[in-house]
Formats: structure tokens, C-alpha cells, sequence
């Protein structure tokens, strides 16, 4: 039988209810770039999640609410949403430990927000407080999407094959001063950051858009193809 490369995925909570939430884009995605997805529950006990990473060949960290700002040193904004402090401590450890085996790793929106964070950088809280910036978020029922400029260098830039795509936004927050060791790999035309990564490790790449809900346009699957392509590089090497 044809094995697949396990990909994690992380998942949220809505309304506070004691109960998981994972949209299926995010699994249908893995599944059409040729991995097998696994939903990861956060309501564990942290000292377990290193058994979980010997399962995974790779991961994807999901959007979700606004981390607590306390974690770059500012406020709550009063427009925050904010993340079940239970999961924004999950998936601090767990992205340490995935970092800590340079496991293939695909952060999206919260992810991006996440890994930026990790490393010690910080976050514009509402973009629409900012100067000259347009509307990343999404308003009403209209699907918004805006240019995002790739580094035609860059892995994700090389993985999607062109410099320029339309890519839909549904955030607020963004990244500002970047985490170290991370290289800004796409941008909007307003200037927002819209992608980063970290070129010294196999694949850790983050996006502030949601290609998951794109899948069915090759530039927007090319991320999870990434992903699964070097999650199959670890797992047969
Ligand atoms: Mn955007």
C-alpha cells in the first residue's frame, strides 16, 4: 500500500465551547497536495507533545484568534479576539518542539502571527489603526483579495512559481518588527507582510493568507505541495 506522509494539524475552539474546531479546507488541502492530514487536540498535557512529533513527518499551524500581545510586550487592543490561552500555550511549545527537529512546518495567518512571535519579533494589532493601509479584513459577505508580491528567491516564491498572485486576506493583525532568523518572503503592495520563512531550515514557511480556501488554484495548493513534498523527503530519506 502507498503510505502518506503524516501532517498535523492544529485546531481551535469556538465560543469557548469544550469542543474542537478544524475547517475542512485546512484537511482537504493536505489531502489534494498528497499527505494524509491528523487533527492535533490541544487540551493535553504539554509533556506529550514530543510523542506526537515522532508521528508526524510534517505540520501545519492553522488560523485562529489574536495572541496575547503580553508575549512582545504591549496591551490587549480593544478590537482583539482573543486565542484560548490554552492553545496559544499548545502551540508555543509545539512549534518549539517541531523547530527543535527542523520538522517540515506550513504556518497560516495565526501561524504566521505565531512563529513571528516565537522567535521574538511583533505584531501590528489592527492594521486599520496604521497609516496608508488598506482592508486586509474580511467585511460583510464580499471575499476579498488583494496582489502578494513573492521573492522570486525565496522557498515559498520557488514553490509557487510566480513573483506576483492574488491572494484572499481575512486578517487584522500582521507582522511588524520581524523574529530573528526569519526573511520576509512576500508582501502586499500597502507593505503588510504577508509571508515569512526561515531559508536555513528544511521548510519552515509561514503565509498571512489562507491558500487552503484557494486549493483548487494551483498557486494557492503549492504551499501544501511544499509542505507534503518535503515531509516525504524526511520520512524516505
Ligand atoms: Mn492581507
Amino acid at each position: 500500500m502507498k503510505t502518506r506522509p503524516l501532517i498535523g494539524i492544529t485546531t481551535d475552539t469556538v465560543d469557548g465551547k469544550p469542543a474542537y474546531y478544524l475547517s475542512h479546507a485546512y484537511a482537504f488541502a493536505v489531502e489534494k497536495a498528497g499527505g494524509l492530514p491528523l487533527a492535533i487536540p490541544y487540551q493535553i498535557d504539554l509533556s506529550l507533545i514530543p510523542q506526537y512529533v515522532d508521528l508526524l513527518d510534517g505540520i501545519l499551524f492553522t488560523g485562529g484568534d489574536d495572541l496575547d500581545p503580553a508575549l512582545y510586550g504591549k496591551t490587549w487592543h480593544p478590537n482583539a479576539g482573543r486565542i484560548d490561552p490554552a492553545r496559544q500555550k499548545f502551540e508555543l511549545a509545539l512549534l518549539a518542539e517541531v523547530e527543535k527537529r527542523r520538522l517540515p512546518t506550513l504556518c497560516i495567518c495565526l501561524g504566521c502571527q505565531l512563529l513571528n512571535v516565537h522567535r521574538g519579533g511583533s505584531l501590528h494589532q489592527f492594521i486599520p489603526d496604521l497609516e496608508g493601509k488598506k482592508e486586509h479584513r474580511k467585511v460583510g459577505e464580499v471575499l476579498r483579495r488583494h496582489a502578494v508580491k513573492l521573492e522570486a528567491d525565496s522557498q515559498l516564491g520557488q514553490a509557487i512559481g510566480v513573483t506576483e498572485i492574488s491572494a484572499n486576506t481575512y486578517h487584522k493583525q500582521a507582522v511588524n518588527i520581524v523574529g530573528r532568523g526569519l526573511r520576509v518572503v512576500a508582501t502586499s503592495p500597502d507593505g503588510i507582510i504577508e509571508g515569512l520563512e526561515d531559508p536555513s531550515f528544511p521548510m519552515l514557511v509561514a503565509v498571512q493568507w489562507h491558500p487552503e480556501r484557494l486549493a483548487d488554484e494551483a498557486e494557492h495548493l503549492a504551499p501544501f505541495k511544499l509542505l507534503v513534498e518535503k515531509a516525504i523527503d524526511g520520512k524516505f530519506f
